[in-house]
């Protein structure tokens, strides 16, 4: 099942996309959907602050930590339906984590996704890949996530994305993740998650400069650009091979119109936003849909879809 967003930009799940006012923020904007920071069963404070380092030296991108908080998904299954009067699709991302009451993972999938559907959202986005849990993400084991793919997509008749995590390192899994996917009717898989157990120091201080997880975190914005655009373009490859209709959603170090221009040429369809949303605000729609029509003026396009996927070879 496709979605057709215009623009074919949104907020990467995370940043200020927790409480209803933040969420209203991106429905005004430019952004052509609304994704929700990813809920959880229960709702959740997170890890210590501090926790997020918006500025790494050099503005290299965003170092984060923050162990998910989130108001629980039926505070969310309340806001759906007030934040679908903007008129763009709302999005709802979905995790699982440990819990008081030990609901299973792919029972907590089940239950908010069946809820969420029922409150109005317009698709599904399920974050099979946390950086920041103690866990190892579902994403990085393949049977796990056929267990999540297949309990939600029998249970739900919306569109269903997939956030995965980076595999560039370790193409078997790529490659058993990639081959799992082709059993699902799932509409995109959104890729990077961010570039997860990375590490900063301020030399003011001489410390680490998030807390939780011995100062390791999820690292976003310009460093994890080409990991990003590498793992865009794997995706897009093997599913045109594969003649499968998931669409690559690509998320991962745009920070100017070109960065975003990139994304489409290795093979997405949709940017999402992260670092740049953190830094700059609801403008940073605005500012970069302009920038994305500009260049494709200037080449000689009309619109985005005429140059998905259309990298060539040197
Ligand atoms: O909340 C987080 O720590 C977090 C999540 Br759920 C995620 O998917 N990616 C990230 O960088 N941070």
């Amino acid at each position: 099942m496709e979605i057709k967003l215009h623009p074919p930009i949104t907020n990467a799940s995370g940043p200020h996309s927790v409480t209803y006012e933040e969420l209203e923020r991106i429905a005004q904007s430019a952004a052509g959907a609304i994704v929700t920071k990813s809920m959880t069963h229960c709702p959740r404070q997170g890890n210590p602050e501090p926790r997020l380092r918006a500025h790494l030296d050099g503005e290299l991108g965003s170092l984060n930590s923050m162990g998910l908080p989130n108001l629980g998904y039926l505070e969310y299954a309340k806001f759906i339906p007030k934040l679908k009067e903007f008129g763009k699709p709302v999005i709802a991302s979905i995790a699982s984590a440990p819990c008081a009451h030990k609901l299973p993972p792919i029972e907590q999938y089940y239950e908010i996704a069946t809820a969420i559907e029922r409150a109005g959202a317009d698709a599904i986005e399920l974050n099979l890949s946390c950086p920041n849990l103690e866990d190892i993400p579902i994403a990085m084991d393949p049977q796990s996530v056929r267990a999540v793919l297949t309990a939600v997509t029998n249970a739900v008749k919306i569109p269903i994305g997939v956030k995965l995590a980076p595999y560039n390192n370790v193409p078997k899994l790529f490659d058993q993740i990639a081959r799992t996917l082709l059993d699902f009717d799932i509409a995109y898989v959104a890729t990077i998650n961010s570039e997860p157990l990375t590490l900063d120091i301020d030399l003011k201080t001489r410390t680490k400069v998030i807390r939780p997880n011995d100062g390791f975190g999820g690292l976003g914005g310009p460093a994890v650009l080409p990991i990003a655009l590498a793992e865009v373009h794997r995706f897009y490859k093997f599913f045109q091979k594969q003649k499968a209709r998931i669409a690559v959603w690509g998320v991962g170090g745009i920070i100017r119109a070109e960065d975003a221009i990139k994304h489409f040429l290795a093979g997405a369809s949709v940017v999402q936003i992260g670092t740049l949303f953190l830094w700059d605000g609801p403008q940073a729609f605005e500012k970069l849909w302009v920038g994305i029509q500009r260049w494709l003026q200037e080449n000689g396009f009309s619109s985005v879809e005429e140059i998905v996927g259309q990298v060539r070879e040197i």
